[in-house]
């Protein structure tokens, strides 16, 4: 069976974009893979981080995790800080990658822009995401379109470390990415991809938000003067933007959506969707207020935890080895 690993940053508002193009594809994959999915909290203090928030947070993923349907007898669920190979290998690895590279990755360039000092965190974590992800020897690995560029600098590192030390010392991974999903854009400035940290709340709708928010934020996202709806990502990005999530979320591919409606202009189309997302987060909200008060979410940690950290200490008494440290 192929192995999966991901993970989701616990800093608050997960929102379509992380549900679309990431967390849809972790209760796809659980039936016929081996699942591992972590709450990476190492990387959550990349920026600074309040402590009592952030512990918050971790349960809040958790529970959101279960309550889209992740199944902790099927999938391991743990957080990145209880496994100390994460941080063990990162720093490994971090001795196998170039500055150049981490350099050249477009997010750092995002995050960093126009800053005067910039945290290292915010430079090596994409190495730190290459040792989440080689600590398991993951076959698959499903994200966003935005990780495309993190997955293959995980890659290039893991050839690099397998031609000098073995082809047995690494598994080489694969991205998988959504057909829709994989970049859902903000609804205030569909130029930009939906973020949780954006200050406007109607650009991003968040997986718990109540119907009135949702309606509100679909009906007021922006769109353009022409009144053609049509599948144009360049020209179009706020309608391009509008169908991706409704074909996101109906499972039918944008063409044949266009090719069933009759909408007469925008506005219908914005009532579907509201229509359409109210009805698809509803049971997720069930869920999650159950589980985010059960006493079985810190019990599914520590279990995940003792399974993730078994497989972690196989890989990392490999790679000690291979390196000679571990005397
Ligand atoms: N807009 C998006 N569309 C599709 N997928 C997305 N992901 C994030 N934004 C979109 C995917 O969600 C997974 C978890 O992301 P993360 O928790 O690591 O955070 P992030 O990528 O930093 O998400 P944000 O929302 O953009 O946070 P901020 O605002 O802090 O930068 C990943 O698989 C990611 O690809």
């Amino acid at each position: 069976m192929k192995r999966v690993f991901s993970g989701v940053q616990p800093t608050g508002n997960i929102h379509l974009g992380n549900y679309l193009g990431a967390l849809k594809q972790f209760v796809e994959l659980q039936d016929d893979h081996e699942c591992i999915y972590c709450i990476v909290d190492e990387h959550a203090i990349t920026v600074p981080q309040d402590p009592e928030e952030l512990r918050k947070h971790i349960l809040d993923v958790a529970a959101l995790y279960m309550a889209i349907g992740i199944d902790p007898k099927k999938s391991i669920i743990f957080v990145q800080s209880a496994v100390s190979g994460h941080a063990e290998l990162g720093w490994i690895l971090c001795c196998s990658s170039y500055t150049g590279e981490l350099y050249r990755m477009t997010q750092f360039k995002a995050k960093s822009g126009g800053k005067e000092s910039v945290g290292t965190g915010l430079l090596t974590y994409p190495v730190l995401m290459a040792a989440d992800i080689l600590l398991y020897d993951t076959d698959v690995v499903p994200v966003g379109n935005d990780q495309k560029q993190h997955i293959e600098l995980c890659r290039d590192i893991a050839i690099r470390v397998n031609h000098r030390f073995g082809e047995d010392t690494f598994v080489v991974p694969d991205g998988r990415f959504m057909k829709a999903g994989a970049r859902v854009m903000a609804l205030d400035d569909p130029t930009q991809k939906m973020s949780k940290s954006a200050l406007n709340e109607h650009s991003r709708i968040s997986l718990l938000d109540q119907d009135s928010k949702i309606k509100k934020s679909i009906m007021r996202a922006t769109t353009d003067s022409d009144g053609e709806i049509r599948f144009d990502p360049e020209n179009k990005p706020g309608v391009s933007n509008l169908l991706n999530i409704y074909s996101a979320f109906s499972g039918r591919s944008v063409e044949e959506i266009l090719a069933d409606q009759n909408w007469r202009g925008y506005g219908d189309l914005k009532k579907e969707l509201v229509a359409l997302t109210q009805e698809a987060l509803r049971p997720i909200k069930q869920n999650y207020d159950e589980i985010r008060e059960s006493d079985e979410l810190k019990a599914v940690l520590r279990d995940g935890a003792e399974r993730a950290n078994a497989i972690a200490e196989k890989t990392m008494k490999r790679v000690r080895d291979k390196f000679g440290l571990g005397f």
